[in-house]
């Protein structure tokens, strides 16, 4: 029998605090992979382009005032709205790399003092990432990078409960595999050829597997 010649293409999650070199990384992932010939596409949450994307985009930056699980809500549904696209996407073959997705969803969430469990729910269900790179990076070492910006969460103190967060979150979930932690302190040169080789043995592995629709399931 002929084997299968469908391959879909990878869903590479970059997470982390602020400054911490997530977009840096995946601009350069995004550059390599496509000079070297594959199907890719850079997608970042929030995706402040929709209607929902600006509002969000108006909380952020500190325009528009909302209770604090509306704009859990809506973060969540920013990302359930760009499902159907990001699909055709993957099952077309073309790789993705996501700029934070629900896992900074629920860490910024929880770091307001919601509950891990209620935060999760909204998303269940969404596509699960192949691999979350999780760029780790002490709040003293992000602060040294040129200081945070004016949005509404870039203050020393907050990223510090984003970032307990962040870990409570991979503690508690079940599919611990998916996680690969990179020492974000490292050249900006040494962590792209890490995170190239990963990338490119996942793009290898994952290509015949079926769509994952079961985040946090
Ligand atoms: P950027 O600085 O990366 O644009 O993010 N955030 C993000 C949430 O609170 N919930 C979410 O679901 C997502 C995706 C993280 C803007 C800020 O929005 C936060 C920082
Ligand atoms: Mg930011």
């Amino acid at each position: 029998t002929n084997t299968a010649t469908y391959k879909r293409g990878a869903f590479i999650l970059f997470e982390g605090c602020d400054r911490t070199g997530k977009s840096t990384q995946a601009n350069k992932l995004f550059e390599y992979l496509q000079s070297t010939g594959h199907s890719v596409k850079l997608w970042k949450f929030p995706d402040r382009t929709t209607p929902i994307g600006q509002t969000i985009n108006a909380y952020l930056t500190n325009n528009q005032e909302l209770d604090d699980k509306a704009i859990h809500l809506l973060f969540s549904a920013n990302r359930w709205e760009s499902l159907p696209k990001l699909k055709n996407l993957l099952l077309g073959g073309t790789t993705l790399i996501v700029d934070r997705y629900a896992y900074s969803g629920v860490s910024y969430s929880v770091a307001k003092g919601l509950d891990l469990d209620w935060c999760r729910c909204p998303d269940i269900g969404l596509l699960r990432p192949d691999i979350i790179i999780f760029m780790d990076l002490s709040i003293e070492e992000s602060e040294k990078r040129g200081g945070f910006g004016e949005e509404r969460y870039e203050k020393k103190n907050f990223q510090e409960k984003v970032c307990k967060s962040f870990s409570q979150l991979k503690q508690k979930d079940d599919d611990d595999s998916l996680w690969k932690f990179l020492d974000a302190k490292q050249s900006v040169e040494r962590l792209h050829e890490q995170i190239v080789k990963i990338s490119l043995d996942l793009i290898e592995n994952c290509s015949q597997l079926p769509l994952k629709e079961d985040l946090w399931k």
